[in-house]
């Protein structure tokens, strides 16, 4: 495994390279062309400044996240084609670049979906937060509105205000497609891209719906261990691969996180490690990335990956808001920093007591 940290590029992130290079254990970034947007094919000049920014801090680009997929893929409409050729041309930019991994998600319409960015917790920290009763009592078309006055200034990963502002459009735009439709345009999509992915040997992988459920009665597919291991079977490549996200999977506490990891064996090429708390089944919390301060038992997440010859990158995920920072909510640097040495903390101890055979 190798320890690494998101990093949204100059302009838009407060953490600059620099810092992430101070963080121990911490080798790579996972990145991304933030001012693109979804369809848009990726300049191969702009992908080499990129890497040469980053190369120059004493890191290396260890991932992508994340290519955003068009909507006109994911709902099959007709120029859905045009918008897949687009996304294989970003793909031959990137394999080029002899970048191999590329993170993405599926899901409709919203990204990630929280209902409040700063919950107050005891301590003081500020942390991402979601409960149902609010999602259940919002119009969609509202929930931008809700949440932007929390991100301290930031574009939200996934809910860039020129999209939001078509949310109504868009929700037209989905009103035929049930999971079954969406289950099928992504195999076709993942069918399409896999030759292009063997050529360069990208690992595509798909990051869960977080939360794990249908939110305002769109289709969500990517949601649990039986969905996901059909879509590995459906396109049988090891470039059709997964990011296996605890805190989006973990959602639903029905989904057993470390069994999950093992029957994904070999095909988890990405991992977003952190934990929730729950205060009841539908209302839950960010907080740090420690075990006794949520509900996962991370040395059990961290023993199932170590135990499965994981040998991609992990990177902490969400941090809680500490010592006065302001940044993108979840994506400061100080809490995302401590969850990055103690992921790597239980990584050290695991892989010890291995070698000594206890
Ligand atoms: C939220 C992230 C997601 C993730 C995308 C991957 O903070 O985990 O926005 O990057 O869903 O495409």
């Amino acid at each position: 495994m190798e320890m690494t940290f998101r990093w949204y590029g100059t302009g838009f992130d407060t953490v600059e390279l620099w810092q992430i290079r101070q963080i121990p254990g911490v080798t790579g970034v996972i990145t991304t062309l933030y001012d693109t947007t979804p369809g848009e094919v990726w300049k191969p000049e702009k992908i080499h400044a990129l890497k040469e920014q980053v190369e120059a801090a004493g890191l290396h680009i260890a991932g992508i996240e994340s290519v955003n997929v068009h909507d006109a893929i994911k709902i099959g409409s007709p120029d859905c084609e045009k918008y897949i050729d687009n996304y294989i041309e970003t793909l031959e930019n990137l394999g080029k670049e002899d970048i191999h991994l590329v993170c993405y998600n599926f899901m409709p319409v919203f990204d990630w979906t929280r209902t409040e960015l700063a919950r107050k917790r005891p301590d003081g920290s500020t942390v991402l937060a979601y409960t149902q009763a609010a999602v259940d009592a919002l119009d969609p078309e509202k929930m931008f509105e809700s949440i932007a006055g929390d991100a301290n200034g930031a574009i939200l990963p996934g809910w860039e205000p020129e999209r939001m502002a078509r949310v109504k459009e868009l929700f037209e735009m989905y009103a035929g497609i049930d999971n079954e439709k969406l289950f099928a345009n992504l195999t076709h999509f993942l069918e399409r891209i896999m030759p292009v992915c063997n050529k360069y040997d990208i690992k595509m992988a798909i990051h869960p719906d977080d939360p794990a459920w249908s939110v305002f009665g769109l289709p969500r597919i990517i949601i649990n261990k039986e969905n996901i291991l059909r879509l590995m079977k459906a396109v049988d490549d090891v470039h059709n691969g997964v990011t296996f996200c605890s805190g989006s999977y973990g959602t639903n506490l029905e989904n057993d996180l470390p069994e999950m990891i093992r029957a994904l064996k070999g095909r988890i090429h990405f991992a977003h490690v952190r934990n929730l708390k729950f205060n009841s089944p539908d209302d839950f919390e960010e907080s740090a990335h420690l075990s006794s301060d949520g509900t996962f038992d991370m040395y059990e997440i961290m023993k199932a990956l170590y135990e499965t010859g994981f040998e991609g990158p992990i990177r902490p995920d969400h941090g809680r808001m500490i010592w006065g920072e302001k940044a993108m909510p979840g994506y400061g640097l100080y809490d995302r920093a401590l969850g990055a040495t103690y992921l790597n903390g239980l990584w050290e101890a695991i892989d010890k007591a291995a070698k000594r055979g206890r």
